[in-house]
């Protein structure tokens, strides 16, 4: 064990959380220190791009400046009132996101998670209340592979054990269907019980597992035959990341309820929203649901900005461009180790010619010895993110970074 003197300064502090810090994540043994558009610095200086925008929440790039001065601005007039009062920002970014993405109302929370759980109580609230479901009889149809995050009922929704075991019992009233097969969803829709049914219309950590054409449409016409709410899950593919400001416009989807989340802040800290239709959002009254943060004005002058620089600057349309190109591109080297490449807009990912479980996380380590951050999805499935500010020449020479990578590593 060498002492403390030989130390890097990135294996100090990464000593620092293996001793202090809870061991529920195994992140690369890089330590950021700086970001700035499609860059991050470590703490030796090394320059990287950042391929994966910390799960697509940093669409706008890192540390946008027009972000940040709004940010900086609002820190210091006021961050925080609660809901037990007004404040002068939540009515006016309330008539911002209804208007930007054309719902008659918004539950504004903070994490992803928060927003998936709001949505499943306005849906149950919806099934009894409209729909008329015995109490407490009320079901939510999810897809097997889902992923929503890590509350204990986002994990009762899970199919992946390394999400939900040993942390039963779980929430009651949820069941799953193969994800992209529709005779299963028509099926579970029968069930009279069934309220909602919650998907995300690109399964981000099973994988960037896109559906087939028309899945989502075709779900939706099922959900109103069956008298079910649609319930999209864009916490990750939405805000531009699919080359569309959400993955549902793909298909000219209007979700019943829309989740956002991640993106929605630039990355600069944590805003989620729920928008729905009077019909449901009604559905909850004073006192029955909230959040300590949500809604602050700080959030919401963030997410305004936030919104408006992914407008002003394009972003949608570079995703839908530059997405295509970076697929195009990578298809073209005809790796031998790339079995598959996939993806909508700048939410890619490639999938390995091998079984060997490392292989991806080996990948990734020299990735990041090239200068190009990563991380696998599963063991030989990788996901590519940029900030979808990224430029084509910045595509052509991740590319190039992706070749060297990939043969340095088969050569080894
Ligand atoms: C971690 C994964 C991605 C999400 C979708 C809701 C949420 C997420 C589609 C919840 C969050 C994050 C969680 C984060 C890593 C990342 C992730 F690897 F965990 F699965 F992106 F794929 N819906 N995803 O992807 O949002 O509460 O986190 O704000 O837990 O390590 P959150």
């Amino acid at each position: 064990m060498s002492t403390t003197t030989t130390l890097s300064r990135s294996e100090q502090l990464i000593e620092l959380e293996e001793r202090y810090g809870a061991h529920n994540y195994h992140p690369l043994p890089v330590v950021l220190e700086k970001g700035r558009g499609v860059f991050v610095w470590d703490v030796e200086g090394k320059r990287y791009y950042d391929f994966l925008s910390a799960y697509s929440a940093v669409n706008q790039g890192h540390c946008h400046p027009l972000i940040i001065d709004v940010l900086k601005n609002q820190a210091e007039k006021l961050t925080l009132t609660s809901r037990a009062f007004h404040n002068n920002v939540l009515g006016e970014y309330e008539k911002y996101i209804t208007e930007y993405f054309g719902y008659d109302k918004v539950l504004p929370m903070n994490t992803g998670v928060e927003g998936g759980e709001t949505a499943i109580k306005l849906a149950r609230r919806w099934g009894y209340r409209v729909k008329g479901i015995a109490e407490n009889k009320a079901k939510v149809i999810f897809a097997e592979g889902n992923f929503w995050g890590r509350t204990m009922s986002a994990i009762s929704s899970s199919t992946d054990p390394s999400s939900f075991k040993d942390f039963g019992p779980y929430m009651p009233g949820f069941e799953t269907v193969p994800y992209n097969d529709l005779t299963a969803l028509a099926k579970a829709l029968t069930d009279k019980n069934v309220c909602a049914f919650m998907v995300e219309p690109i399964q981000g950590e099973a994988g960037v597992v896109v559906p087939d054409e028309n899945y989502l449409a075709k779900a939706k016409y099922l959900c109103e035959q069956a008298s079910v709410l649609f319930i999209a899950d864009e916490v990750q593919t939405g805000i531009g990341r699919t080359g569309k400001m959400l993955a549902c416009d793909w298909e000219e989807v209007r979700p019943d309820i829309l989740i956002l989340g991640k993106a929605l802040s630039g990355g600069v800290l944590p805003v989620s929203a729920v928008l729905c239709d009077d019909e449901i959002m009604l559905t909850i009254q004073p006192g029955e649901h909230g959040s300590t943060y949500g809604g602050n004005p700080l959030a919401c002058k963030v997410a305004m900005a936030a919104l408006q620089v992914l407008k002003d600057e394009n972003m949608v349309y570079n995703a839908f461009y530059l997405g295509k190109y970076f697929r195009t591109e990578l298809e073209k080297l005809k790796h031998p180790f790339i079995k598959i490449v996939r993806g909508k807009g700048l939410l890619n990912a490639i999938v390995l010619n091998t079984d060997d479980e490392q292989a991806g996380w080996d990948l990734c380590m020299q990735f990041a010895k090239n200068g190009l951050l990563a991380k696998p999805t599963h063991h030989y499935i990788i996901r590519f993110a940029p900030p979808l500010c990224i430029t084509k020449e910045q595509i052509d020479d991740c590319i190039k970074i992706i070749k060297k990578s990939l043969d340095e590593y088969t050569k080894s």
